[in-house]
């Protein structure tokens, strides 16, 4: 009985610390992933916020640069703007987000307005410690 007792113990400390080190990604702001795009074998950029999720109108999101083991890279500017291209009658669509340093480096905390839901495309350049470009496809609800 007592065996029984300590086996149920240990399962349940085991699942509560595998479920730790999953919840894993930028757990240290309580943000998630929106998108990711690894640039190089040695960097990667996030896009996240609080849901995990773009929407349409006005919020605030995360972009943050990480090595290949998740820690930060020293990038010291960053720029990110979200372009839908023309679709139909609709113009192209540029709607950029004002994005500011955070206490850790390679993290940028911003605010954007999405004029709508939809499938946008994010560009981002970076400066630093590393300098370039990249594109990820993203989509606001
Ligand atoms: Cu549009």
């Amino acid at each position: 009985m007592k065996i029984r007792i300590l086996i149920t113990t240990l399962l349940v400390i085991s699942v509560g610390v595998l479920g730790a080190a999953c919840g894993g990604g930028n757990s240290s702001s309580g943000m998630k992933k929106i998108a990711d795009q690894k640039i190089s074998n040695d960097l990667t950029v996030t896009l996240s916020n609080a849901d995990g999720k773009l929407k349409n109108g006005e919020q605030t999101i995360t972009l943050s640069f990480t090595d290949a083991s998740g820690k930060p890279v020293e990038i010291s500017a960053a720029s990110l703007n979200f372009n839908m291209p023309a679709m139909g009658s609709m113009a192209e669509m540029n709607d950029a987000a004002t994005l500011s340093t955070s206490s850790t480096a390679g993290e940028f905390s911003g605010k954007v307005n999405l004029q709508m839901a939809g499938e946008w495309i994010a560009q981002i350049s970076y400066e630093g410690k590393e300098t370039g470009k990249t594109t990820m496809k993203v989509t606001a609800y």
